[in-house]
Formats: C-alpha cells, structure tokens, sequence
C-alpha cells in the first residue's frame, strides 16, 4: 500500500473515574493517535503510552517526538506490503516499542479495511466473543473498594482483578474473599514487592488467585523465577514481557505460569502474535491487557483478543467504564455473561467518530501530503 500521509495528534480525555495504580493515580489521559491514508482509506492507531514515563519508560511526549522524526518517515519512504512488514521498517529504531505499534495497528487496521476481512479473522482470530474481566483500582477506603467489586460482579465480568501495593493487600484480599468466595480473583503490584516481601507474598496464596500480576521489578526474570518457586499462586508477568524472546526466556526459567499481552507495550501487532503462538506452543494461557485504551486501542484489543490461546478473561472492559462519550461507535458494550462480541466486519469493526476526535484534539501535525487536504 502507498501510504499518502500521517496525521498525528494528541487528544485529552478525563477518565470517568479515577485510576490508581502503585506508580501513581490517573484522573484524566493525554493520548497520540494516529491516522494514516492510503490508497483512499484511514487506518487508526491508538499510542497506549502514558503522560509519565511510570508504567514504562515510554510517555507520550517521547512517543511523538519517536513518531514524527523516526518512524514516520521509515514508514513513508516506500510502499508498505502489510501490518507485518512494519517490524523490519522499524528494527534500526531500538525501543520505543508503544510509538511503533501505535503505526504498525494502523498499518494492520488499513490492511483489513483494504482486503475487506475483520481484523480479528486477519490477526487469526478463532473466537465470537471475547471473555472479560476488570482492572479495579486501589480505592480510598474499603468499603469503597468493596462497592467497586460489587459493581463489576453485577455486571457481569468473569475475574475480577484488584491493584494492590504494600499496607493495600491482604486486609483488603481478605474482605473480598470472606464476601465472594467463588469469584475469579487476581491482584496486580505493578512491581511494588522487593525480595523482603517474599514470605509476605507467600501469604497470598490463601485467597486462591487465578494470579499475581507482575509483583517484582518491572524489568526482572531471575527474582520472578525464585518467587513463583516458593508461590502455589500462578505469576503472571506484564512489565517485564517487551517480545517474543522475552516470552520465552520467562517460560524456560519460569519466572511465570500466564502472561499478560499488551500489544502497545510489546511494540505491535506482529510481536503480540508471535508471543501468542510461541506461548501457546509451551502451554503457557495468556490474556489481553489494558492501558485505559479509548475505543481506538480497545476495538484492537478485542480483535487481538479473539486468538485462540487468549484463553483467560482479559482487561478489556466496556467503553463505559473509561468514558462518558467514546471516540467509536458503537461503543464497546459488555453482555451480562461478561462477553464482548467480536465483529465480523471489515476492518475494526467500529467506527471512529472523527468530529468529536476534532473536539477533543489540542495538536496535530500532519507527515507527507495526503489527499484529503
Ligand atoms: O498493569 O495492567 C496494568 C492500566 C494502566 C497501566 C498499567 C495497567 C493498567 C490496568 C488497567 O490494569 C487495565 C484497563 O482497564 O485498561
Ligand atoms: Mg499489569
């Protein structure tokens, strides 16, 4: 495909609730999207990257400056055979893999526009639906928290997942089993746990979680693979996980027993696939994850979602939980049984609601010259 041009720009959005992780709260999110033209269609990619460089070294500020002055141009420069073509464009550029997906989606979004298949079929996608879970922040006060996992229950979601961090753990795991003893339970630390903690880590185990997400070092394999030894609690890693070879070094000394996919922090579609299969291949279930996506990255998340050894409920929730007014339509929508339907159309399946993106845009910059002008 001719790629005619690239428009970049950054919308602001407030977050219906606020979201707070061991690494800091979020109340609203600052977020690149890309659109890209081609042969008389757009293609969208959402950049999953934060406003801090907190969850991951990447920020949105360094994502723009990487897109507009690296990778756009590469991607310019001639004709792209496909959304997998995109990683080999892209390879001189170390890192920045949230900025490269961010293109690499719109590349894989265009393709399935242009060869008329939803992109779920495209990415090789086996499922109708898709199961969900939540991300549930850490609340101010428990009864809050409680409220929080009351809501999700009713609604329908299949595992419910509780942010925790040192002094916000098992007190808190504890009222939660003691109400719901059956539901699907796991707990995310975003790596807020140190070596110490290991003896205080065991002590999880008696809430009987589906997992622990990600309790060491954002960047750690080896301190993983001594903890999940002492833990009956399956680890799941997030953070650590940036491709395929990853993957693979944390299942041979296992450091883990699932992994969490991000296709952001991975650097693309082609990566998140790749990880995937070798995953699937070793026995290894996975599970999609979330970044407070707006319907862009969302509606990627469920085509991504639809593979067959995303086989846990993954982050991937309804519109309604981020925002008051989505950027696609339809919005996404969870049914009581905690599914999303996986669409069948050509492309993503949603479309994008460019004039209230325009409202909500506050810089743009356009790469190459385009057709629509
Ligand atoms: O660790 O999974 C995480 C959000 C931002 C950064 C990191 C994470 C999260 C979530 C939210 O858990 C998932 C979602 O609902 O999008
Ligand atoms: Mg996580």
């Amino acid at each position: 495909m001719k790629i005619d041009a690239i428009h970049m720009r950054e919308i602001q959005m407030p977050l219906v609730q606020p979201f707070q992780t061991s690494f800091g709260v979020t109340t609203g999110r600052r977020i690149l999207l890309i659109e890209i033209e081609a042969e008389g269609l757009t293609g969208w990619g959402e950049c999953v990257a934060g406003e801090h460089p907190y969850y991951s070294d990447e920020m949105i500020d360094t994502a723009w400056i990487i897109v507009k002055s690296e990778l756009a141009p590469r991607l310019m420069k001639e004709p792209v055979e496909n959304g997998g073509a995109c990683p080999n464009l892209f390879k001189r550029v170390r890192g920045h893999r949230m900025a490269k997906a961010s293109l690499e989606n719109a590349v894989w979004d265009l393709e399935a526009q242009m060869k008329k298949a939803a992109l779920a079929d495209l990415l090789g996608g086996e499922r109708e639906v898709i199961a969900c879970g939540v991300s549930i922040g850490i609340q101010p006060t428990m009864e809050e928290q409680m409220e929080k996992i009351e809501t999700a229950l009713a609604a329908g979601y299949q595992r419910i997942k509780l942010k925790c961090q040192p002094g916000w753990d098992v007190t808190m795991f504890e009222a939660a089993r003691k109400r719901w003893p059956d539901m699907v339970m796991s707990c995310d630390a975003n790596s807020a746990y140190r070596i110490k903690d290991m003896e205080h880590l065991e002590t999880f185990d008696e809430f009987k979680m589906l997992m622990i997400e990600q309790p060491l070092w954002y960047d750690d394999f080896y301190f993983h693979s001594m903890l999940q030894k002492r833990l009956a609690t399956a680890i799941c890693l997030d953070e650590s996980i940036r491709n395929r070879r990853d993957a693979l070094a944390a299942i041979d000394m296992q450091s883990c027993r699932i992994i969490n996919v991000k296709v952001g922090r991975v650097g693309g579609f082609s990566e998140a696939v790749a990880i995937h299969n070798a995953a699937a291949e070793r026995g290894i279930p996975v599970w999609c994850g979330g970044m407070l996506e707006t319907g862009i990255g969302r509606a990627h998340n469920i085509a991504l979602s639809s593979l067959p050894n995303f086989s846990l409920p993954g982050d991937v929730s309804a519109s309604k939980r981020y925002w008051k007014e989505d950027i696609i339509e339809p919005e996404v929508t969870v049914s009581t049984k905690g599914e999303i339907a996986v669409p069948t159309t050509p492309g993503r399946g949603f479309e994008v609601r460019r004039d209230l993106i325009e409202k909500l845009t506050i810089r743009k910059e356009t790469i190459g010259a385009g057709v629509r002008g």
